[in-house]
């Protein structure tokens, strides 16, 4: 069997076992990389933004014991009395430091109790059952991608700690110059979200047909260096390109560049994972809000993608480049933490969309024009905290995924969300325009 079948779904009740026992075990040996630290590292909290790093690991062990071990499992809990602090509604991020949180060396124990328990679940459960949350292993998919999502959130706390040596950084291909910097996507109906992917959250559902007008998209995510026109041509200083939050909230924050950012002389610097270097001309612009990245549109005349334009754009696929599994291979995107950073512009032309759009899935997030809302028809399964008391006006969609996100944790489909005034997520955007 190779790895397609398996994505395709042609895989065995036995097969699929392997693979989801094989993705549990790699994901939990990213948690504890990113967690191999002094435990002073692992109990401080480096942002009011972000929970301590010890928190994110109990946190997984918990979230696991709660959906497959009493869900599924059937089994009574291990530890009741702090099941509470890992509740991540129970206590906002910047009270979680004050709470008699696991260490360390507890917290470690007590997920890998919990795993032992989980790989008995599935040694015993019947994928087959017609039951939502074992059918097709969706139970052991959505604490896989929820372990993936915190790995993720804990590499964007290693990046605010600015402590050097502590997250591996690799080798990126290197980019190509465009043909052309837009590509136009003909007027037409085609077909947002989804019925059929296996392990799809319940905001990527249903599969519904939307008519869009014809646009035009930007090819690949915008770069440094043409950011840094923005900055240089004075987009931080004139609230023509800014809606009226986005400038009040980079004044009172005296935001003039993206987030790790600094300017010596003519030379900008950037922080990345506690080293300073000089900001690279070709790889997209990471750190942005939704407000830069709409002021930036703006400026340029454009304006950011819906995220229905930004899915079209991938051609109804479950990757752009097909259906084929982004796995570990590095041809199509860069993805799975490779290197500590986003790709130079045009570094993987072979992951490009049927229309010859770019670096849709990895690199960086891609802010959207779009508020996150429920689809017409969204049922919510299998519990409301997960999107839908996110749904409404307040949360700008992300697409796309990042050089830090799993592939097991992204697909065209992917719906992220955050608030616009959000920098340290490892987000950048593309422009689009409306055909005249
Ligand atoms: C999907 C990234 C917005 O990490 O805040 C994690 C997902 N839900 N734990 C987040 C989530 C529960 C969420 N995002
Ligand atoms: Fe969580």
């Amino acid at each position: 069997m190779t790895d397609l079948d398996a994505v395709l779904g042609n895989a065995g009740p036995t097969g699929l076992k392997e693979r989801i026992a094989a993705e549990l075990a790699a994901v939990r040996e990213r948690s504890l990389a990113y967690t191999d630290a002094d435990d002073d590292m692992l109990v401080r909290q480096h942002s009011p933004l972000m929970s301590p790093l010890v928190w994110d690991l109990a946190h997984v062990g918990n979230y696991e014991e709660l959906w497959v071990l009493r869900e599924v499992g059937g089994i009574e809990p291990l530890r009741p009395e702090i099941d509470h602090l890992y509740d991540a509604f129970k206590h906002p991020r910047k009270d979680r430091p004050s709470l008699p949180l696991l260490g360390p060396a507890e917290a470690r124990k007590y997920i890998s109790g919990v795993r032992g328990r989980v790989l008995d679940v599935l040694d015993q459960v019947d994928l087959a059952a017609p039951d939502p949350l074992r059918s097709g292993g969706y139970v052991f998919g959505l604490v896989l991608q929820h372990e993936h999502q915190h790995d993720e959130t804990m590499l964007a706390t290693l990046q605010l700690s600015r402590r050097p040596g502590l997250v591996r950084d690799g080798e990126l291909p290197p980019g190509r110059p465009a043909a052309e910097p837009e590509v136009h996507i003909p007027a037409g109906v085609f077909t947002m979200g989804t019925d059929t992917v296996a392990w799809a959250y319940d905001n990527e559902r249903p599969a519904h047909r939307i008519y869009l007008p014809g646009y035009w998209i930007d090819r690949r995510p915008v770069t440094n260096a043409a950011y840094l026109e923005f900055v240089e041509d004075g987009g931080y200083r004139d609230p023509r390109w800014w809606l009226p939050q986005g400038w009040e909230w980079a004044e009172r924050n005296g935001v003039e560049a993206p987030l790790y950012w600094t300017r010596d002389g003519d030379t900008w610097w950037r922080v990345r994972f506690g080293r300073e270097e000089p900001v690279p001309p070709d790889e997209p612009v990471q750190h942005v809000s939704w407000y830069e990245a709409d002021a930036y549109a703006r400026w340029a005349g454009k304006r950011l993608p819906t995220e229905a334009e930004w899915e079209k754009a991938c051609g109804g696929r479950t990757y752009p480049w097909g259906e084929a599994d982004p796995g570990h291979l590095g041809r199509w995107a860069n993805l799975g933490h490779r290197a500590a950073r986003p790709s130079p512009a045009g570094a993987f032309p072979d992951g490009a969309s049927p229309y010859g759009v770019e670096q849709l899935i990895g690199d960086v997030w891609e802010w959207t024009d779009s508020w996150f809302q429920p689809y017409p028809g969204y049922r919510c399964f299998p519990y409301e905290e997960y999107s839908k008391v996110f749904f409404g006006e307040t949360y700008r969609v992300l697409r796309g995924g990042s050089w830090a996100t799993h592939p097991s944790a992204v697909r065209t489909t992917f719906r992220n969300w955050d608030y616009p005034i959000r920098r340290q997520i490892f987000a950048g955007f593309r422009c689009a325009r409306s055909e005249e």
